[in-house]
């Protein structure tokens, strides 16, 4: 668990709106019923950016002040189907386009992480929020989904927190239009 001092595991997200968590977690409700796997926790939803892992509080400094200097341009982005993660097993909402100010958000934001040290994967960058962990095998029928428009205003550094209760995500700063 991170604390002011110490490490803290941490990664840059897109985080939900009230709507649109509310329109996540309904599909979840009349859908996850009938599928194998673990529910993602309403609050936990989010869209990850760039996963920076367990970071020292000098780090998480570093990354504070660089992203805090970035140009963010407000846009849209449309969930717009349901898709399966084979190697960790998760199903998830994605984006069929990525709009070019998220793509460069995300390109910016790897930057500030390699500027700070962190090491970062260097994976294309699929746009999409969990709904689903721990589905074993990629669901036979293709889901259906109502696209969802996710207006995407700001973007947050999240701290992922392990408690007794299960993994719990918390917004650790905000930048853009959305404070
Ligand atoms: O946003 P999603 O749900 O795809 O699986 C973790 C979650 O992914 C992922 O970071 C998100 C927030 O926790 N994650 C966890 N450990 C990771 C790692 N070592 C990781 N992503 C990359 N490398």
């Amino acid at each position: 668990m991170g604390n002011d001092t110490g490490n803290a595991r941490l990664f840059f997200a897109l985080w939900p709106h009230a709507e649109v968590r509310a329109a996540l977690a309904a599909w979840v409700h009349s859908h996850a019923p009938a599928l194998p796997g673990v529910w993602v926790d309403p609050e936990n939803l989010h869209i990850t950016l760039v996963y920076l892992g367990s970071v020292s509080a000098e780090t998480r400094h570093c990354v504070t002040m660089a992203a805090t200097k970035l140009p963010f341009e407000p846009h849209r982005l449309r969930l717009d189907h349901i898709d399966y993660f084979v190697k960790p097993q998760v199903l998830y909402a994605g984006a069929s386009v990525v709009p070019v100010p998220l793509m460069e958000l995300v390109q910016r934001l790897r930057a500030v992480a390699l500027s700070c040290g962190v090491q970062i994967e260097d994976r294309p960058f699929v746009p999409h929020t969990t709904l689903l962990r721990k589905v074993r095998t990629r669901p036979h029928d293709a889901m259906a989904f109502p696209a969802l428009n996710w207006p995407v205003e700001g973007f947050a550094l999240v701290e992922s927190q392990s408690l007794p209760t299960g993994v719990r995500y918390r917004v650790r700063e905000r930048w853009g239009t959305s404070r």
